[in-house]
């Protein structure tokens, strides 16, 4: 019998519904086989020593390489998926950001040059849509079936924002064709009187960036967003959902029975608007949209996931350097680069605070972290699971392993992180993405380049 290019040993594997002690085989880059005893069938073994055998991380929200305002993100393809597989994420799904006038087409050719060649684990595309004029409206249909099924709109920023009526048609059109639409869901009018205001009174540090874009902007947003959703039964994902308030509308709107999904990210979660205080302007690294809000949303975030209301924990990955970057707002907090770097510590970060404070189980962590990613996003089950079949991506998870969070752990380019100073006790050891090891102990081992392009399949609504 031909034997198994590598079989796992002695490890406890995590699926959304399972935990179970199994040795898991892999042949090239697929999962061969899972079950007892598979050692005498391995050409090579690999003991997890009953460490957890988790699917690899999928990140559907980055930012790589993304020019905006005159800048561009620190981390490009390949920085930003070393940083990603060190920390356990083994597919990403980078945001490609339409400029006006271009074809979806132009920006999907863009984001695959950026990508080809640089990045190390998989990773596909949303299509990030401003300029929806008739010919790319047109164009939604073709991109679907090519494998880029998700979109993203906003509802603010002057020169991204589309009006309600185009969300409208988008919803519509999108739906139609078998793909989602994501939304950006913050009200623009409030956040453009406020931040007048607010510069006019003179306030310009990095804490009014929060008053100036208040929970009652997001919730009044995704409630609208929702709706116009409802009127052509069209699905929602919306995307970095912050606050309790806006939480709330996702609950009653899944409790009618409504196609709305959402996602929020460990800032989210971890952090809190009291982090706009800190001196000397350090404010500023946790200058994002939406804000970091009060304690008590971050209680009910974690309560949303635990109850299912919120389907997935991604990073929003938008780095931008302290220096040079964020710098550029020291006069005003609206010229602040909107944007938190992320895509390394979500694994250990969600872990740590998921499980070990015990507001979710194991199988939720994968749920949110891996399976529901990528059947939300259509590459289920190619991705985001350990099942026969399967592409071997997957992480040697210690739970035992403690780590402090710092910029100088982390691989990600750019010179601070929002989580400095944070304990975890949970991280990965080793990392293959379609079989191939490559992060042992915290160190990148594989070749720049060797991740593929995902085409996706349809999305499906949780
Ligand atoms: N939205 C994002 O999704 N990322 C960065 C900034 C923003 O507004
Ligand atoms: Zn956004
Ligand atoms: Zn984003």
């Amino acid at each position: 019998m031909k034997k198994f290019d590598l079989v796992i040993t002695k490890g406890t594997i995590v699926t959304a519904s399972d935990i179970f002690q199994a040795d898991l085989a892999i042949q090239g880059d697929k999962i061969a086989a899972i079950g007892p005893s598979l050692a005498p069938f391995g050409n090579r073994l690999m003991d997890a020593g009953g460490k957890y055998l988790f699917p690899g991380g999928i990140d559907v929200h980055t930012h790589l390489d993304m020019p905006s305002g005159g800048i561009v993100t620190s981390d490009d393809f390949y920085t930003g998926t070393v940083a990603a597989a060190c920390g356990g994420t083994t597919t990403i799904i980078d945001f490609a950001n339409q400029s006006p006038g271009e074809s979806l087409e132009e920006t999907v050719d863009i984001w695959h040059r950026k990508a080809e060649g640089k990045a190390v684990i998989d990773y596909s595309f949303h299509i990030t849509v401003c300029d929806m004029r008739d010919s790319v409206f047109n164009e939604i249909p073709d991109m679907i079936r090519r494998g880029y099924p998700s979109f993203k709109l906003f509802t603010t920023y002057d020169g991204l924002r589309v009006e309600d009526g185009v969300l409208i048609r988008a919803l519509k059109q999108t739906r139609e064709h078998g793909g989602i639409v994501c939304v950006h869901a913050e009200n623009h009018h409030m956040i453009q009187y406020l931040v007048k205001e607010l510069l006019t009174e003179g306030k310009t540090a990095p804490q009014y960036h929060a008053l100036s874009r208040p929970a009652l902007a997001e919730q009044e947003a995704v409630a609208r967003v929702i709706r116009l959703g409802q009127l052509v039964e069209a699905p929602i994902y919306i995307v970095h959902l912050s606050s309790r308030e806006a939480l709330g509308e996702i609950s009653r709107a899944r409790r009618e029975g409504l196609p709305v999904m959402a996602e929020t990210c460990p800032q989210y979660l971890l952090l809190s608007d009291k982090y706009y205080l800190e001196p000397d302007f350090q404010g500023a690294k946790y200058v994002m949209s939406p804000p970091l809000r009060p304690w008590e949303s971050q209680e009910e975030l974690w309560k949303g996931i635990a109850g299912g209301a919120i389907q997935v924990v991604a990073t929003d990955h938008c780095p931008y350097n302290y220096k040079g970057q964020k710098d550029l707002g020291r006069e005003a907090f609206n010229r602040i680069p909107n944007g938190s770097p992320g895509i390394e510590a979500r694994m250990s970060l969600i872990y740590n605070y998921g499980i070990n404070e015990q507001i979710i189980d194991l199988c939720k962590y994968v749920e949110i972290t891996a399976t529901n990613p990528a059947k939300i996003f259509g590459l289920y089950p190619q991705k985001g699971t350990l099942g026969v079949g399967s592409d071997a991506d997957i992480i040697i998870f210690d739970p035992n392993l403690e780590k402090t969070i710092s910029k100088d752990l982390l691989h990600e380019r750019v010179d601070y992180t929002p989580y400095q100073g944070m304990e975890v006790k949970g991280y990965p050891v080793a990392t293959i993405a379609r079989g191939e090891l490559i992060v042992e102990e915290g160190r990148f081992i594989g070749k720049q380049g060797r991740g593929n392009f995902l085409r996706r399949s349809h999305p499906v609504v949780l």
